[in-house]
């Protein structure tokens, strides 16, 4: 038998069907569409409604050669020769229902915690089921929630094991790749898949639901088994490329939206079209009454946000002054669980950018490396976040004794393009750290300044489709300043501007973009 393929796993719940879609084809046409495995769920079927839903479904799933599952009762399973049973933690035991099935056949098991998951492992499951990630309506959960980071922790359990896991609980497109990023263990194990009820089911659209949820987990699988490739950076090649993208921007003339803070949205739109685009600052993603009425500007960043990365839109994430309060670490968190930097498999490179000052991003390396659940979360301290404390907007302290290394670790884990401003900027995709140090103080004195950077570097992300974020990134820090080192009265050395690779760089200049103040950039092309 070929391996069971957990990619897109369908929970079936038929109350959730929407008026006028039947189960039948609701099914149909998720098997057509990208689900690889099927579970049967009947939580009120009698025993002959459940076996005669059952053999509709293995006729349909036979049709898609794809296996069928049948939840807790082995019986079912047994009478339709479907590839196994899913058992819950109330449910009949892993051991007993392999017992009674025949050899080979596949037995998952639901697990919350880490004593479920320790268990699954002892009476040899062959998949667990974590869960619930997040809030769901189709089940009424009652363990606590998740959250990947703690479905990250509990796949490191399964470290040096076969058992296969997926997650399950209020998954959809819109925080799937997240989810599935967000949830990687130490060792790099990863999610096998996603198990998903009410995005499928309750969708009058089922099949383009499971194609979302299909491409989302086919990119990332393409991108764990295919690492960014270290590509050496040369700063000549990296200067012509700050020309060449800039020339792209006028050419183009990119739209860029752009949610922000309204301390900064002038200034925001002025220096976006000031590099030759066309900003929209509009907090509504569809230009319709309603949504402007109703959407507060974090709201309409949990909309834009995945609907930016389902299009493949480059997003710039600013999480502005996020160490201040706990309401901006929840905000932040939320975000960042919500929507995620999407990977660009054909160029290998993080199409998204997360960018703060140090105070910023010292407060994203520090959210919720332990979870409210108490599991250890699987996210990786970044050493050195505890060395800057956030004040106000603001950064208070010297700084990190190792910034490079730092943001290197931080884009590594968060797998996107990460910079940090500063009076020296870097930028890192993870692997490669690009240090600019060409600051000028005076921007550390303007509101906005830190915006502004935002502003250019999602302007140039929108322009540079064909060139490595990390370059582009780069390009604007080195335009932001050289502007501002023209403004400056004092004359600052433009000559002396300088783009290194980091961690071989010695060039410590100026002081650049200490204040930033921003909000959320989305940038459509
Ligand atoms: N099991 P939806 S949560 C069936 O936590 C199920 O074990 C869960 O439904 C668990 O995809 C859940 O609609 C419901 O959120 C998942
Ligand atoms: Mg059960």
């Amino acid at each position: 038998m070929s391996p069971i393929d957990y990619s897109v796993y369908l929970v079936t719940g038929r109350d959730l069907l929407p008026p006028g879609q039947s189960f039948e084809s609701t099914l149909t046409a998720a098997l057509s569409s990208g689900v690889t495995l099927v579970q049967l769920r009947e939580k009120t079927a009698d025993t002959g409604d459940f076996l005669t839903i059952a053999r509709t479904t293995k006729a349909i799933c036979d049709a898609h050669n794809v296996p069928l599952l049948i939840n807790d009762r082995v019986d079912i399973a047994l009478a339709v020769g479907a590839a196994g049973v899913h058992v819950g933690q109330d449910d009949m035991q892993v051991k007993d229902a392999r017992a009674l099935l025949p050899p080979g056949a596949i037995v998952g098991v639901s697990c919350n915690s880490a004593d479920d998951v320790r268990r699954a492992r002892a009476d040899g499951a062959d998949y667990v089921g974590i869960g619930a990630v997040y809030g769901t309506m189709t089940k009424n959960v009652k363990n606590p929630l998740l959250g990947p980071r703690a479905v990250g922790a509990l796949l490191a359990l399964l470290d040096g094991s076969h058992i296969r896991a997926v997650a399950i609980g209020g998954i959809g497109a819109g925080n799937l790749a997240r989810t599935l990023r967000g949830a990687i263990a130490d060792s790099g194990r990863a999610l096998d898949g996603v198990a998903v009820v009410s995005d499928i089911m309750a969708s009058k659209e089922p099949g383009k639901a499971a194609a979302k949820l299909a491409a989302i987990v086919k990119d990332f699988k393409k991108s764990m088994s295919a690492p960014n490739p270290e590509k050496p950076l040369h700063v000549p090649d990296l200067l012509d490329e700050v020309v060449r993208v800039m020339n792209v921007v006028r050419e183009l003339n990119p739209l860029v939206h752009q949610i922000t803070n309204t301390v900064v949205t002038t200034q925001s739109a002025n220096i976006t079209l000031a590099a030759g685009a066309s900003p929209i600052m509009a907090t509504a993603p569809k230009k319709s009454a309603n949504w402007l009425l109703s959407l507060d500007v974090v709201g309409a960043m949990r909309v834009v946000g995945p609907a930016a990365n389902l299009a493949r839109t480059p997003l710039v994430f600013d999480p502005v002054g996020v160490g201040a309060t706990a309401f901006r670490k929840r905000t932040t968190q939320g975000l960042l669980d919500g929507f995620q930097c999407v990977l660009d498999c054909e160029r290998g490179v993080w199409i998204s950018v997360l960018k703060g000052n140090a105070g910023e991003l010292a407060a994203v390396a520090g959210l919720q490396t332990s979870t409210p659940t108490g599991i250890e979360s699987g996210l990786k301290p970044i050493p050195g976040a505890e060395e800057v404390r956030a004040k106000g907007v603001d950064t208070a302290g010297p700084g990190f004794t190792d910034p490079a290394g730092f943001v290197r670790a931080l884009a590594g884990r968060e797998h996107c393009t990460t910079l940090l401003s500063g009076a020296t900027d870097y930028v890192s995709d993870g692997a490669r750290c690009v240090r600019v140090s060409n600051g000028v103080e005076v921007l550390g004195r303007v509101t906005g300044s830190g915006c502004m950077l935002g502003s250019l570097v999602a302007t140039y992300c929108a322009a540079a489709a064909h060139i490595a974020d990390l370059d582009a990134a780069a390009a604007h820090i080195a335009d932001l300043d050289g502007a501002a080192a023209k403004a400056d009265v004092d004359g600052a050395d433009t000559d002396t501007s300088t783009v290194v690779r980091g961690d071989t760089s010695t060039v410590v200049r100026g002081d650049m973009l200490v204040g930033a103040l921003t909000g959320v950039l989305v940038l459509s092309i």
